[in-house]
Formats: C-alpha cells, sequence, structure tokens
C-alpha cells in the first residue's frame, strides 16, 4: 500500500475548502489509490466552524483519508506536508482600497512562506489559490527561498476549464472533446483566454477550434469577455462565489502536475515566468504547460499573432503593478 500523502488546505473552513476537502478525501486530487492526510488550517474565528468540518470528514468515512488535523496553528498546519493548496487569505471588502487588501494579504502569505519553508515535507507543491493568486504566490516565492520556485504555482486551471467549458456550448460538443485552450497572465479580468491552438476532436480527426466556430467576432469578443467575467456572473446568481468550480479546478491542477498531462495535451497554470513568450521574467504568470515526472514545461514555440501579443502584454502590465503594490506594502 502507498504511505499516506499529506495535503494542506488553507482557509479550510471556508466555501471552497468545504468543497475541496471531500474531493481530496475521495481520491480525486491525487488518484483513487493514493491515501492521505488532511492538514485543514484556518484562524480562530473559524475554529468552531473547521472543527465542524472536521467531525463531517470522520462522519463521511472515507477509506483514503488516514488522518485530519485541523489547527489554527500555522506551524501545526504546515509540518510535513506535501502539497499545500493555499485558499485561505482576506477578501476585498465593499469600500476598501486596493492597497490595504494587498498589504493584509501580503502579511499573509509572508509568513505562511517561512512556516512551510521550515516545516513542509523536502519538494512541497504549492497552489495558490486565494486572490490576488499571482501575486500572493510570488510573496510566497519571494519569503520561502528555500523551496524550488518551480514549486510554487497558482490557480487559472479554474478559467481554463471555464474556456474549455464555453467552446463546447458554442459548438454544442462534448466538453472531454476540447483541448488546448490557454490561460495567459493574471487570474483577473485582464487575463487572456486564448482559443488559436485549442482543437476539437470530430469524427474525422481533430480540428482547430477556430475553424469549427468560424465567428472570429465571437472568438475576439464574447468568448474573451464571458471567460474573463464569469466569477462576477458567478456571484450575481448564487450571491456566493465560485466554490465547486474552484475546487474541482484545484483539483485537476495537482492532478495533472503530480501525475502528468495526457500526451498531446496542455493545461494552463500560474507559475514563474522565465521570459518565455516575452512575458516579464519574475512574474507568476499563466501559461500553457505540459507536465511530466511532477515537473510542468511551459509549452514552447506557440505563434502569437498581433491579438494576442497586445492581450499578453496587458495582463502582464496589470501583474508588474501588483508586483509593485506588493512590494511597497513590504516597506
Ligand atoms: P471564504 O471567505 O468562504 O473562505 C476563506 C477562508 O479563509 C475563511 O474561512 C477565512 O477564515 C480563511 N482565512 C482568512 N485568513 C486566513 C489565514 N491567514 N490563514 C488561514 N485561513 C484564513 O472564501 P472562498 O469563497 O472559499 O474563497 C477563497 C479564496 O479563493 C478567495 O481569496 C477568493 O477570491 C479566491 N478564489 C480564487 C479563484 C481562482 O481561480 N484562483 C476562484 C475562486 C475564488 O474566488
Amino acid at each position: 500500500a502507498k504511505e499516506p500523502v499529506r495535503v494542506l488546505v488553507t482557509g479550510a473552513a471556508g466555501q471552497i475548502g468545504y468543497a475541496l476537502v471531500p474531493m481530496v478525501a475521495r481520491g480525486i486530487m491525487l488518484g483513487p489509490d493514493q491515501p492521505v492526510i488532511l492538514h485543514m488550517l484556518d484562524i480562530p474565528p473559524a475554529a468552531e466552524a473547521l472543527n465542524g468540518v472536521k467531525m463531517e470528514l470522520v462522519d463521511a468515512a472515507f477509506p483514503l483519508l488516514k488522518g485530519v488535523v485541523a489547527t489554527t496553528d500555522v506551524v501545526e498546519a504546515c509540518t510535513g506536508v506535501n502539497i499545500a493548496v493555499m485558499v485561505g487569505g482576506f477578501p476585498r471588502k465593499e469600500g476598501m482600497e486596493r492597497k490595504d487588501v494587498m498589504s493584509k494579504n501580503v502579511s499573509i502569505y509572508k509568513s505562511q512562506a517561512s512556516a512551510l519553508e521550515k516545516h513542509a515535507a523536502a519538494n512541497c507543491k504549492v497552489l495558490v489559490v486565494a486572490n490576488p493568486a499571482n501575486t500572493n504566490a510570488l510573496i510566497l516565492k519571494e519569503f520561502a527561498p528555500s523551496i524550488p520556485e518551480k514549486n510554487i504555482t497558482c490557480l487559472t486551471r479554474l478559467d481554463h476549464n471555464r474556456a474549455l467549458g464555453q467552446i463546447s456550448e458554442r459548438l454544442n460538443v462534448q466538453v472531454s472533446d476540447v483541448k488546448n485552450v490557454i490561460i495567459w497572465g493574471n487570474h483577473s479580468s485582464t487575463q487572456y483566454p486564448d482559443v488559436c491552438h485549442a482543437t476539437v476532436k470530430t469524427p474525422s480527426g481533430e480540428k482547430p477550434a477556430r475553424e469549427l466556430v468560424a465567428n472570429d467576432e465571437w472568438v475576439n469578443g464574447e468568448f474573451i469577455s464571458t471567460v474573463q467575467q464569469r466569477g462576477a456572473a458567478i456571484i450575481k446568481a448564487r450571491k456566493l462565489s465560485s466554490a465547486l468550480s474552484a475546487a474541482s479546478s484545484a483539483c485537476d491542477h495537482i492532478r495533472d502536475w503530480v501525475l502528468g498531462t495526457p500526451e498531446g495535451t496542455w493545461v494552463s497554470m500560474g507559475v514563474y515566468s522565465d521570459g518565455s513568450y516575452n512575458v516579464p521574467a519574475g512574474l507568476i504568470y499563466s501559461f500553457p504547460v505540459t507536465c511530466r515526472n511532477g515537473e510542468w514545461t511551459i509549452v514552447q514555440g506557440l505563434s502569437i499573432d498581433a491579438f494576442s501579443r497586445k492581450k499578453l502584454d496587458l495582463t502582464a502590465e496589470e501583474l508588474t503593478d501588483e508586483k509593485a503594490l506588493a512590494y511597497s506594502c513590504l516597506s
């Protein structure tokens, strides 16, 4: 039997946490034969609710779940973890300045970075979900210098999956037959959902999605804005932000990272930029990646037309600004 993997979920008493922990315990993140020990962190005001989640995990009698640590102590939460999914953060409240929200999250991610660096298992893989996800991940990277930068990522897989969903609805095809969309840049409304390289499996072979849609106005307009604004549309409809889709996408992100992407398929991940596609190095930016042996690699050599170029640069500019704002909160 396999040794259990320790998975940390921060913000575990929140709504994404509540959707995510049962998925982890059921093997959706790491596979149906991989036992897990869940580490759940939240802050003291949520301690009782967190304990309630722990009670429900016990009640669900998940065969793969070999233990649960539910705590408000960051060191206890981080000790020995192999995977860390960072969902906890300070939400933007009405009337709050961008700088104030950033400052709260910078201090959270700075201290959690140190705890992970000192207490997590060697080679721990980190996924930041909490917003501003890319910049929180960058702060975490800066303050956990002994964790390899390749191990620190942020979630844009939800946006990627939303793009697949929109194409499948538009073409009336199975979502599993659509692949290789790309989310470039920030997990924000400046992200660029790109279909230029996406394909669809048809009875007569794989076809470019763009050709099948045959409507550039939709591809360059409504499609992009629908994916960019999907989070807001969910809030409007549910009066709550995306939770089950965020949790499911977080599982997809980690599963593909650890177990590998299928041959010929790439996914989108927010990763530390090495300057590929002329994106400034030193940002956490969403790129198309393939994964093998637990490591991601940016897909190289894709053609970028003038329309796409502008969009890649715009979202990079926003991330450069966010980085400067985050650094200004440190001093
Ligand atoms: P909730 O407010 O329901 O839950 C957040 C939880 O984090 C709360 O239980 C809170 O007590 C806890 N928390 C706050 N500070 C903490 C700290 N220092 N340490 C540990 N826990 C702490 O929010 P939820 O809807 O679950 O969303 C969580 C985060 O995900 C938000 O930042 C949200 O903006 C972000 N999202 C990111 C997405 C992405 O694709 N990257 C999509 C979904 C989501 O909007």
